[in-house]
């Protein structure tokens, strides 16, 4: 999958949200490009209160996830880098964590950011963190597409008449 073909998204009228960001703490340096990512998107859209929680690993992230979303966040960004090793714990914790996302946000209709990184190497991971060098801004990302989603169940839960 290439990033190529992403949309640029314009989120108004956003500053008022309420976001929660839970990153993982696994691989630290491609953790902190995530992090640092994620928190200059909500500064961008005028959001400047977020809250921000840390959980271990990324299998941690969707109950937690869960928690915030319950709690009435508008919505979450869940962050975390899971790099692939010579066993197939990879699959189980990637499968994991993206079902538990999805599951979250499909019970609770709060919006999940997914800046989780499935990758081979750190060399990617590092490519898609938003550092210096990088191709990739993917904690920027993850936040721009929960709070334009938002946005979006916003416009469509307010009544018309
Ligand atoms: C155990 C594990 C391994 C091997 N690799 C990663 C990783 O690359 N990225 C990550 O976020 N977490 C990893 N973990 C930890 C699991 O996510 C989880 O924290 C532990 O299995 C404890 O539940």
């Amino acid at each position: 999958m290439s990033g190529k073909g992403a949309p640029e998204l314009t989120v108004e009228n956003c500053g008022d949200l309420r976001v929660a960001v839970v990153a993982a703490q696994w691989h630290d340096k491609v953790m902190d490009g995530l992090v640092d990512g994620a928190l200059r998107a909500l500064t961008d859209l005028g959001i400047t209160e977020p809250t921000l929680l840390r959980v271990p690993g990324s299998f941690e992230l969707p109950v937690v996830a869960k928690v915030l979303a319950q709690r009435g966040y508008d919505a979450v960004v869940a962050l975390g880098v899971v790099i692939r090793g010579g066993t197939p714990h990879f699959d189980y914790v990637c499968q994991g964590v993206t079902q538990g996302l999805v599951q979250v946000s499909v019970e609770t209709g709060v919006p999940i950011g997914f800046g989780v990184l499935t990758c081979d190497t750190e060399e990617q991971a590092l490519d898609r963190a938003g550092l210096p060098g990088s191709n990739e801004d993917k904690g920027h990302e993850a936040v721009t597409a929960a709070v334009a989603t938002a946005t979006t169940l916003r416009s469509v839960s307010e009544p018309w008449r």
